[in-house]
């Protein structure tokens, strides 16, 4: 099923065999486009080029501005200097030279679905991505490009284009936002491979090839190329650096991370790939069956962003890994803002999408993202039961194995907490009484209960904090009670001496009694009822 090759004889192969398709295929536009394509023009697809310039220009009509301001309003980009280039134009070449020899590892039949989504998108912008994708990719892999159009203003924007060779369209009946969207698109796909694109990328040459070659490997990997620049003004295309990963922060937006100099020390070959916590961006190659298993993207999430956090972490987690393939290289057009509207507000969405995320897979870690955007405390995020169902089913490991082994650069904020999270015996877990005047006892652990929850043991002050309370043991008795902290109170210092927790002024043990009681009693080394257990350790 796979076979290896060298890249530049397919290059060359499949260029001919495009233009023998072209010429093929075009039935439709060529009837359409008749009168246009006797006068003629030069170039490698002058079939394409004809109709080219009357697609672009038609969609120009519906929204010809004289203003350059406003043309940029439309797209966040240059459009006229989108419309400007042609949709084949060539491009630089920005891959290391020895990427261009080496060899690859690709199924022998058309096993590649490319899936667009798109709303409202520069026709040329969306033309040359859709070109790039035919022309730089051999025949023999590509089964299909799928564009989704998420109910763009202009239903021919999408609809004209089904006249390329393997090119579906589908159109939403209403909006969906980019994520339902991509989904739909993974859904009617029936190659054995997805990759994902922006309606305004072009890929390069060889791009599949590299991906393909590491799924080759291990069919639970997600293969990213690396984001090249196309200039927002210029279309100028620019190589960007292939020493990256991606990362976020706590409010869990995302962020470049260089590679560590240990990481860069082991990486004697800038052609290889490299691990990465999160993909930048929503450019990937997987595995359809995986993808599927994996639930694809949260359909919760609504019109833009954090899918691709989202889809980095469950992969993780969930038995895969995520890599960046420098020798695949994809361009995209980064603009500085949104040229579409976001029913529920651009931010309200994004701290939407991150606490769905922040729920489903951080575990006690997600108090930190709360820490970071408390506004997203009072957000409705309808229901997580798939997405808790897809955790378990998987069996996904939990966040703090992520942290240890995948993101050790994720600093947690708090570094005076050594430990958090229930403060457990088994299946029971320490809890303040509701209403009871500052006392605790044992309970079934539940997840939904902020007094069970939120316990932390700073190894800095010795305290057991829950939320601003520390646990206390009053002079002269045995039974533990919430108080106010107390800088300097030897009733509320403790210190762990293994799974036990103990005072240090009278060097007692905590201890669970009969019933759901709580006590102080001499510490016994083989005592269960001794034993404490944080769910969040943290290494100091
Ligand atoms: O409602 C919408 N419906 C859509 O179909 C809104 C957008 N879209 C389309 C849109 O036309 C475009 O093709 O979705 C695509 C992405 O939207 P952009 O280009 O407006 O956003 P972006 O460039 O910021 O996209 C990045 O972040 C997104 C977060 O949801 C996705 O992950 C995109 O895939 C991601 N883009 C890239 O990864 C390209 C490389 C950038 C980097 C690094
Ligand atoms: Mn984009």
């Amino acid at each position: 099923m796979w076979r290896k090759r060298r890249l530049f004889r397919i290059t060359m192969l499949s260029t001919f065999a495009l233009v023998v398709i072209y010429y093929s295929t075009t039935q439709l536009s060529t009837l359409r486009y008749r009168t246009r394509r006797k006068a003629g023009t030069t170039g490698p697809f002058p079939t394409l080029l004809v109709h080219e310039a009357v697609y672009v220009q038609q969609g120009r009509d519906r929204t010809r501005t004289t203003r350059t301001a406003d043309a940029l309003a439309l797209h966040a980009f240059n459009e006229r200097a989108s419309d400007r280039l042609r949709s084949d134009r060539p491009l630089p070449d920005t891959r290391h030279h020895r990427c261009r020899t080496a060899e690859y590892a690709v199924p022998d039949y058309q096993a590649v679905s490319v899936v667009i989504t798109f709303h409202n998108e520069a026709r040329s912008a969306l033309l040359r991505t859709v070109v790039s994708v035919l022309n730089r990719t051999p025949d023999d892999l590509l089964f299909e490009v799928i564009l989704v159009d998420d109910f763009s203003v202009n239903e021919q924007d999408g609809g004209l284009l089904a006249a390329l060779p393997k090119v579906k369209v589908i159109r939403n009946e209403r909006r969906e936002g980019l994520i339902r969207s991509r989904v739909r698109g993974a859904s009617v796909a029936q190659g054995d491979f997805l990759v994902f694109l922006d309606s305004h990328c072009e890929v390069n040459v060889g791009w599949l090839e590299p991906l393909l070659d590491r799924v080759a490997q291990n069919p639970y990997l997600v293969a990213s190329p690396v984001i090249d620049v196309i200039d927002m003004d210029s279309f100028q295309y620019r190589s960007s650096s292939a020493q990256l990963k991606g990362g976020f922060d706590w409010s869990l937006h995302f962020k470049w991370i260089p590679l560590s100099s240990s990481e860069k020390a082991k990486r004697s070959d800038p052609t290889e790939p490299f691990l990465s916590p999160v993909m930048a961006g929503g450019l990937f190659l997987i595995q359809r069956e995986w993808f599927q298993q994996l639930g694809m993207f949260d359909q919760g999430l609504e019109i833009w962003g954090a899918e691709n956090l989202e889809v980095s972490i469950k992969v993780w987690l969930c038995g895969g890994r995520l890599e960046v393939v420098p020798c695949s290289r994809v361009g995209h057009v980064f603009r500085k803002k949104h040229p579409y509207s976001f029913p529920e507000g651009n931010a309200n969405t994004y701290l939407r999408n991150t606490k769905r995320i922040a729920e489903v897979w951080l575990d006690d870690h997600k108090r930190f993202f709360y820490e970071a955007r408390p506004s997203a405390t009072e957000i409705d995020v309808g229901s997580l039961d798939n997405q808790l169902k897809i955790k378990e089913q998987l069996n996904c490991k939990p966040f703090q194995w992520y942290l240890e082994n995948v993101f050790p650069e994720l600093k947690l904020p708090n570094e005076e907490n050594s430990a958090f999270g229930q403060l457990k015996q088994g299946s029971l877990c320490l809890q303040a009484e509701e209403g009871g005047g500052g006392k605790v006892k044992m309970a079934q652990c539940t997840d939904s209960v902020g007094s069970q929850s939120s316990w932390a043991f700073s190894a800095h002050t010795s305290a057991i904090h829950l939320n601003k309370l520390c646990l206390t043991v009053p002079r002269s008795s045995k039974v533990p009670v919430l108080q106010t902290c107390r800088q300097h109170s030897q009733q509320q210092k403790w210190s762990r001496h293994g799974r036990a927790l103990v005072l240090l002024s009278n060097g007692f043990c905590l201890e669970s009694g009969l019933g759901s009681e709580v006590l102080m009693a001499e510490c016994r080394r083989s005592a269960l009822s001794q034993q404490w257990d944080f769910t969040v350790e943290l290494q100091t």
